[in-house]
Formats: C-alpha cells, sequence, structure tokens
C-alpha cells in the first residue's frame, strides 16, 4: 500500500522532471547533473520503468565524441545557478560543464535491467546504451589514470559530488585565485551560507573552471596540467564496482571481447587500490597525485571499499572499526566526515551532513561483503532522517535536522528504491 511518505516522494519526482530528464531541486539545481540522474533513475523504477531508462538516455545524448560525460547539462539556461553554460563555454550542444562526475550509470543500469520484467522491450536500449558506458569507462581509464593503477584522479572538487569535502583542502591550496574577478553566487541566495562552501572554496572552484575552460577543455592538457589532481576515493571505489557492473551487462549481451577489457580494468583496480589505503590513519583516504600525500580524513566515502569489492581482511577489520567508532560518535550514520575530526561541521554540506545516496551506496556494500546489520543499521538511519525532516538534500548526523535544499530527487529516489523498505 502506499504511503504518505511514498506518494510525496513520488510528487517529488513528478514536480522536478523537465520532461526526459529531472532537475535535483528546482531552484538550487535547475539543470541535469549526472549522478543524481543515475539514482533518480533507481527512484522512477519504482513506478515507471520505461522513464527511469530515459533519465540515463537523456544524459548520454550529452556525452562527447572521446567518452566524456559531463557533470551537468544545461537543457535549457536558467539564471538561479551560478557558474552556468556561459562560465563553463565547453562549446558544446547541447551545452555541458567540462567536468564529470561519479560513474554510477553503468551500475543503475545493470540494476533497471535485473528488474525489467519485460527483457524484450528493453534488450535494444541496454544494446544502445552499453557501448557509451563502455566509452566512459574507457575514458576514465585512458585520461584518468595517470598512474596506471585503476585509480581516478579528480581535476575538481565538484567533481567527486563531494564539493567541499575536506580532503581537497591541502591539494587545493596550490590553485592561484588571483585571476577569479568578480561573480555573484546564486547558491547563497537561495540557501543559508552556513551550509554552502566558503567564499575560499568557490574562488578556486571557479579558477580551475578557468583553467580549463583557458586549455578549450582539452581533457588529455587538463588532466597532465591541472594545478588540482587527486585521485579521490569515492570515484575510484564507485568506478571499480561500475566497471563489475558493466561486466555483468557484457556477458549478458555476449560482448567477449568488451567483457575482457573490463575484467582487464577490474584486475588494475584491485591490484591499485591499495594506494589509497592510509596505514597511519587505518582507512582508506583520497590521495593528491601531484604531492603523493594522503589526505588523512575519514570520510563516508572511505566506506565504499565495500561497495567497490575490494576484499582484504585485515583492512576491512579497520574500516569495521572505524565504523563502529563513528556510530557510536554520531546519532545518524553515515557523516560525510568523522564526527570526532576537528573540522567536523555537521550542517555545512560535505564537512558533517548525512547524504542518502552515498548511504545507499554504503549499505549496499555492506550487505554484498555480509556485514548485513550494519547494512541494516545505514539503511534504518536512513529512514528515520526522511521520516523525520523530510526529502531533504542532506541532513544533520547529531539531529537529524534536514540541510540545503528541500524536495530532493534523489532523496526521495532513495526512498523509493530503497530506504522504505524492510
Ligand atoms: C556542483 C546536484 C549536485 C550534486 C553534488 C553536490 C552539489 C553542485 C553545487 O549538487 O554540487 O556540482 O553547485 O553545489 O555536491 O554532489 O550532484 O545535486
Amino acid at each position: 500500500m502506499e504511503t504518505e511518505l511514498d506518494r510525496r516522494a513520488r510528487e517529488i519526482l513528478e514536480g522536478n522532471d523537465r520532461g526526459g530528464y529531472t532537475v535535483p531541486n528546482g531552484r538550487v539545481y535547475p539543470f541535469q547533473w549526472n549522478w543524481d540522474s543515475a539514482f533518480v533513475a533507481l527512484g522512477f523504477a519504482s513506478f515507471d520503468q520505461d522513464r527511469a531508462w530515459r533519465e540515463i538516455e537523456t544524459l548520454f545524448q550529452a556525452q562527447w565524441a572521446d567518452g566524456f560525460l559531463p557533470h551537468i547539462v544545461f537543457w535549457r539556461d536558467d539564471a538561479g545557478y551560478f557558474p552556468g553554460p556561459a562560465v563553463w563555454a565547453t562549446g558544446r550542444t547541447p551545452p555541458t560543464s567540462g567536468i564529470t562526475q561519479p560513474p554510477v550509470a553503468a551500475s543503475v543500469i545493470r540494476s533497471l535491467w535485473a528488474r525489467a520484467k519485460d527483457k524484450k522491450a528493453f534488450r535494444p536500449r541496454l544494446e544502445a546504451l552499453f557501448p557509451k558506458l563502455l566509452a566512459w569507462h574507457r575514458w576514465f581509464a585512458q585520461v584518468r589514470d595517470p598512474l596506471g593503477k585503476g585509480l581516478v584522479v579528480a581535476t575538481h572538487p565538484w567533481e567527486t559530488g563531494r564539493d567541499n569535502s575536506p580532503e581537497w583542502d591541502v591539494p587545493s591550496r596550490v590553485i592561484d585565485t588571483s585571476q577569479v574577478g568578480e561573480y555573484q553566487r546564486r547558491d547563497t541566495t537561495h540557501l543559508d551560507q552556513s551550509v554552502r562552501p566558503t567564499k575560499l572554496e568557490y574562488d578556486r572552484y571557479l579558477a580551475l573552471v578557468q583553467f580549463g575552460r583557458g586549455t578549450g577543455w582539452d581533457q588529455q592538457r587538463i588532466a597532465r596540467e591541472n594545478p588540482f589532481r587527486v585521485a579521490d576515493v569515492g570515484m575510484t571505489m564507485i568506478l571499480l564496482r561500475a566497471n563489475r557492473d558493466l561486466l555483468a551487462l557484457a556477458e549478458e549481451l555476449g560482448r567477449k571481447q568488451e567483457a575482457d577489457e573490463l575484467r582487464k580494468f577490474i584486475a588494475r583496480s584491485e591490484a591499485g587500490v591499495g594506494y589509497l589505503w592510509d596505514e597511519q590513519r587505518q582507512s582508506y583516504c583520497s590521495r593528491d597525485v601531484i604531492t603523493g600525500q594522503s589526505s588523512g580524513f575519514v570520510t563516508s566515502a572511505s566506506f565504499l571499499s565495500f561497495y567497490a569489492g575490494v576484499r582484504h581482511q585485515t583492512r576491512d577489520q579497520k574500516m569495521l572499526a572505524q565504523l563502529e567508532r563513528i556510530a557510536g560518535a554520531a546519532k545518524y550514520l553515515m557523516p560525510s566526515l568523522d564526527p570526532e575530526d576537528p573540522g567536523f561541521d555537521s550542517i555545512r554540506y560535505w564537512r558533517g551532513p548525512v547524504w542518502a545516496v552515498v548511504n545507499y551506496l554504503i549499505a549496499t556494500g555492506l550487505s554484498d561483503a555480509g556485514h548485513t546489520s550494519w547494512a541494516h543499521r545505514v539503511r534504518r538511519d536512513t529512514r528515520a532522517l526522511i521520516e523525520g525532516a523530510g526529502f531533504f538534500e542532506s541532513y544533520c548526523p547529531i539531529t537529524g535536522r534536514g540541510t540545503g535544499g528541500g524536495d530532493f530527487s534523489w532523496t526521495a529516489a532513495m526512498w523509493l528504491h530503497w530506504a522504505r523498505h524492510e
């Protein structure tokens, strides 16, 4: 039976639907975002499978010829967001940003395919999407893995989806912001400044956009020369999982050669992911590839090792110990930053708040690895947050208060797909 929250979640997705794509929130984020759309598709699948596939198909219409998939597609301009298409100036049709985002789409398509009742009807759509997904994954391997270890190097904090994580503080210090000039932020007209990134962070975000634009969005050059180049633990773990899911689809479609290629990507990442283990911190952390320095921060992304299917007995035990410690310090899992870290800020974006989509990934991984009671705890906390505060962008892990934008698409989607279930 449909509950009040089920109905509300569905209404949010339908209200944020702009015809083939969904905005994360109509006011704060009025465009199509890459990983938001992937999660949103899971939400649609609970009541409209055709619409779920369309969300991803629309996103891939904005793919560049080299396989790159942008983090924002500006199907229609909207002055309510900064930086808009004129600032990015990528010269594409449709207009897009020039950076990417965590590659969850292949995993989502695998899930949509598994639940498709009429396989015959969806098979041509799977056949059409498969090479596009593979092209994006190849792009990561060819352009964003300079160490050849199967890791993902992010060239902008926005790429990681965890924009102001303290993981980026030290690597960002070298970014020259002297040429950024005056600009007007729009996020702080919609939301309180206390929940958003700082002016210094925004200056750095824009300096990186200017750098990319200065290269004519030459991705090869950006990968070599960008002042910010960090192997992101989140994107790396997500890509490893996505490669496994794409491999399952390759096998399903009988694409032997592609399956072999994907097996190589997976083997490379499995062998290389140890580079992100911080022995001193006893956790997986992102690592600056320019200096070789680990961030030393335990964040929600650290726990995606389970989701990636990385199995390492001693490291897994250490991560479970971290989980237990954090569960004792926060009422609701999983805070985006270790609550015992001195920089923890329970309401500031990716420096403390809980995000339903990351919880979904973490819980999926924990469950797959057999840590079912932890997986259950993460789901229960997500459910309690939504029941208590509604469909917010994120939540304070201490009080459960909603933070950021309301009527948020991916939170509604996570309710429908996952959090509401027992
Ligand atoms: C920049 C849309 C996006 C999410 C990101 C989240 C936030 C954008 C912003 O909103 O980032 O991409 O302007 O703050 O950090 O994960 O995809 O919901």
